[in-house]
């Protein structure tokens, strides 16, 4: 039977793990601003899946009290896609880091965005590997110095945003740890989307890398008047990465794989092969 939580608060959602992370670690917004949005919604505990990969961010699921998979690093899509094929009466979201869902795991966005399976995915990008100590990950600036790359990173930069658009993406948002009201607005209105809701989240590593400080000075909300249905105004908003825009980029309703492949096989059920054969023959 399902479990009904009436008027729950963000507290519900906590489970009796406590965190791991590092004091002043930016996924501990984003944790609080999933409890939130589940709140608001009223989700419930049993009918909500939340799957990671492997990395910091990816213990996520062990600190919210709904069904949970800790996977494999870069395979938190594959699970969480499979999950609601089979099982679309469920709220699936995917969770991880930048590794995981840009470096190991990008051949599985591609195909994620393309087949707009109804799940919700939030990644934390704290632009380097902060579980294995600070290497460069795909969205590290050019030139950043680590102990992997001491004479400075020569790859460019990877633009989530944009990708995610160029994928035509139903719905792309990005949001900021330290600003956790305003990313679960967003992380609520990618549940509530239908289909592959891509929600992008600034979550400083103070350990290896970067502090709150840097990107306090440097997010700039979506202006009031982007019109969220015009895919190349978004993208123009994309490109800026100096000062990265948070908000919602795009969204955009259309079918769903999940949808799709429900309503073929109900037909398929219904398919009569005499009164078939009795009219082509
Ligand atoms: C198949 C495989 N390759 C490599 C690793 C080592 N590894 C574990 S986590 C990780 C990257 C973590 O970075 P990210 O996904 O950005 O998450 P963060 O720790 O920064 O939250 C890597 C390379 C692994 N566990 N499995
Ligand atoms: S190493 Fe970085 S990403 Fe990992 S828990 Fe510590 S602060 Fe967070």
């Amino acid at each position: 039977m399902t479990q009904v939580l009436i008027n729950p608060t963000p507290k519900d959602y906590k489970s009796e793990v406590k965190p791991t992370w590092c004091p002043g670690c930016g996924d501990f917004g984003v944790l609080n601003a999933t409890y939130r949005s589940m709140a608001n919604l009223k989700l419930s505990p049993d009918k909500t899946v939340v799957v990671s990969g492997i990395g910091c961010s990816s213990r996520f699921p062990h600190f919210i009290k709904t069904f949970g998979f800790h996977s494999v690093h870069g395979r938190a899509l594959p699970v969480a896609q499979g999950l609601k094929m089979s099982r679309p009466d469920l709220t699936v979201v995917a969770v991880g880091g930048d590794g995981d869902f840009f470096s190991i795991g990008a051949g599985h966005l591609v195909h994620a965005a393309l087949r707009n399976i109804d799940i919700t995915v939030v990644v934390m990008d704290n632009e380097i590997y902060g579980l294995t100590k600070g290497q460069t990950s795909p969205t590290s600036p050019h030139g950043h110095v680590t102990k992997s790359t001491p004479y400075g990173l020569l790859a460019s930069q990877f633009n989530p945003i944009s990708t995610a658009l160029s994928l035509n993406v139903s719905f792309v948002a990005r949001g900021y740890s330290s600003k956790p009201k305003e990313l679960a607005t967003l992380i609520e209105q990618g549940m509530l989307h239908k289909g592959f809701s891509f929600i992008h989240v600034l979550s400083p590593c103070p350990t290896f890398y970067r502090t709150f400080d840097a990107w306090d000075a440097a997010v700039t909300p979506i202006p009031t008047n982007h019109d969220a249905n015009d895919r190349m105004q978004a993208m123009n908003l994309a490109m800026e990465t100096e000062k990265p825009f948070i908000g919602l980029f795009y969204q955009q309703e259309r079918p769903t794989m999940d949808q799709a492949a429900h309503q073929l096989v109900r037909e398929s059920k219904a398919f009569n092969v005499e009164s078939y054969i009795k009219r082509y023959a």
